[in-house]
């Protein structure tokens, strides 16, 4: 038997390689020890597509050809593996990695250990605060032999050297690893993405994210080492194109602004995209230097048109940043990723109809927005666990003001904020319609 098979699962973007398991290569490989990658998720999506990503996020619709290519690609490329390491991306990658656990287990002797941001949830859980997550369930059902939390870069490695592994968080990231690709050909892949990751953590503390509980401290690069690592990915494996694993690429302004004016002064052909958070005090010449460094497109968690919502978010910038970072961005034809939830427990009709404005005077900008609409929803871990709802985590219920924000009123603010999006000419989540499956199956559920 061989050594260690790192392995992504599904379901996760499929265009680009799956961060997770080539990053770990790459810190594997800093501690003079070899693996492997698979990424099962790009086979599995690449072949299945809807159908894949259906069973994945619901577990329903299950087909028989599922198992049957799991089995076929254990056969053909892990079975000679002594360590099978899983990488669980979030609670849409449970479905596909109980069921690949169910089918291999009998068949190895191999260790199996899983890690990722899914490990530490469980979807679909009552509210009694006694959920069994995924993690718990693998171990108690006996599908793997260990389970690494935290950071996987330093505890997989000790694991492999015989040291303690699940400890805590590391103060000091400026020297990780660089991801290594050297298993994969990304001919392969529609799009020759690599992830960078600049920063752990969030200066931010939104009610409604789970991020605090995975990284408890902001840690970041400095900006200089940053750019080195995207201009060696550049030269090494000729890819232009970045994105950033970041909470937010801007959580740290001094950091940013220094890799921004690195990469803009040396002119390479690439783009980059990320997570980024409108703040009051950004400049004109900031702006600039983001539009230079070759900043394609920006992901930015607005959440809502009103600032009252945002507040009772945590969230925390005033519509004032709100709209001049828009023109700012615009402006520039800078690209730009609305992530709006609507239904949040507080929100009145009145500051729902605010998300809505935001889409019409954004129209100016319409060829550069797509808008990514989400109906609020609970997650363990997270600020919002706590609040005071009702029923299920999943089925949730709220009483405000007006009456009850139910699974029903979230639904139709989802409906009608994307009909509005589209309406209005802006762009919407690509996977749309498979989101909107998913909900009608749901909303069918619970109302009949
Ligand atoms: C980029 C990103 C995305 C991108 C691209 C994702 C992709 N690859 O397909 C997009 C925008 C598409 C996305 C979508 C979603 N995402 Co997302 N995403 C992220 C983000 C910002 C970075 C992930 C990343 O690439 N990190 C870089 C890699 C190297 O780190 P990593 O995967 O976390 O791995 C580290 C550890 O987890 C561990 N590890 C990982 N695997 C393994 C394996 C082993 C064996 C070991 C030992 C360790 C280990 O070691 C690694 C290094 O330390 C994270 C938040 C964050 N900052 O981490 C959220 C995050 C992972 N996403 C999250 C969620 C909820 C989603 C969505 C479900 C949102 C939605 N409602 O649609 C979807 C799911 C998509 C799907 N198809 O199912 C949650 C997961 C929460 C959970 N408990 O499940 C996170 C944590 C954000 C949050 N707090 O809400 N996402
Ligand atoms: S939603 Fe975004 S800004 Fe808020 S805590 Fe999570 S990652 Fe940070």
């Amino acid at each position: 038997m061989s050594g260690i098979a790192l392995i992504s699962t599904p379901s996760q973007d499929y265009y680009f390689p799956a961060p997770s398991i080539f990053f770990l290569k790459g810190a594997l490989e800093k501690h003079n020890i070899s693996s492997t990658c698979f990424d099962l998720n790009h086979k599995f999506m690449s072949k299945f597509k809807e159908d894949g990503l259906l069973w994945c996020q619901t577990g329903k619709e299950f087909k028989p050809e599922f198992d049957e290519f799991i089995l076929e690609y254990y056969n053909t490329h892990l079975k000679n593996f002594k360590n099978l390491c899983l990488s669980v991306f979030t609670y849409n990658s449970q479905n596909f990695t109980r069921r690949f656990l169910e089918l291999i287990r009998p068949l190895t002797s191999a260790k199996i250990i899983i890690g990722g941001a899914g490990i530490e949830s469980q979807s679909g859980v009552a509210k009694n605060f006694d959920n069994v997550f995924f993690d718990k369930e693998m171990l108690d059902k006996n599908l793997v032999d260990v389970v690494i939390k935290n950071e996987g870069d330093i505890s997989l490695p000790n694991y492999f050297k015989n040291i303690p592994y699940n400890f805590n968080q590391l103060d000091d990231i400026s020297d990780i690893a660089y991801s290594n690709f050297d298993d994969i050909s990304f001919d392969d892949y529609v799009s020759k993405t690599v992830f960078i990751n600049g920063s752990r953590g969030c200066v931010r503390r939104c009610t409604f994210c789970d991020i605090g509980h995975y990284w408890k401290k902001y840690r970041f690069r400095p900006g200089n080492k940053i750019a080195e690592e995207l201009i060696y990915h550049y030269e090494k494996y000729g890819v232009t194109n970045f994105a950033f694993s970041d909470s937010l690429v801007n959580g740290n302004m001094k950091e940013f602004r220094l890799f921004c004016s690195i990469l803009a002064k040396k002119n390479l052909p690439v783009e980059w995209e990320g997570q980024f958070i409108f703040r009051n005090g950004t400049t004109e010449k900031d702006w600039d230097n983001i539009q230079m460094s070759g900043c394609k497109r920006i992901w930015i968690g607005i959440e809502s048109g009103s600032e009252k919502i945002r507040n009772d978010m945590d969230k925390k910038f005033t519509n004032k940043a709100l709209y001049d970072s828009i023109e700012n961005a615009g402006k520039r034809n800078i690209k730009m990723n609305f992530l709006l939830l609507v239904g949040y427990p507080t929100e009145t009709l009145n500051e729902y109809e605010e998300t809505l404005e935001l889409l019409r005077k954004s129209k100016k900008y319409k060829n550069l927005i797509r808008v990514y609409v989400n109906p609020a929803m609970i997650l363990p871990n997270t600020p919002m666990e706590r609040m005071d709802w009702y029923d299920t985590m999943d089925n949730w219920k709220f009483i405000n003001d007006e009456g009850e924000i139910n699974f029903k009123e979230r639904y139709r603010r989802w409906f009608e904020t994307n009909k509005l999006a589209m309406d209005i000419g802006h762009k919407i989540k690509p996977d749309y319609n498979e989101q909107k499956t998913m909900l009608d199956m749901k909303l069918k559920e619970l109302y009949g």
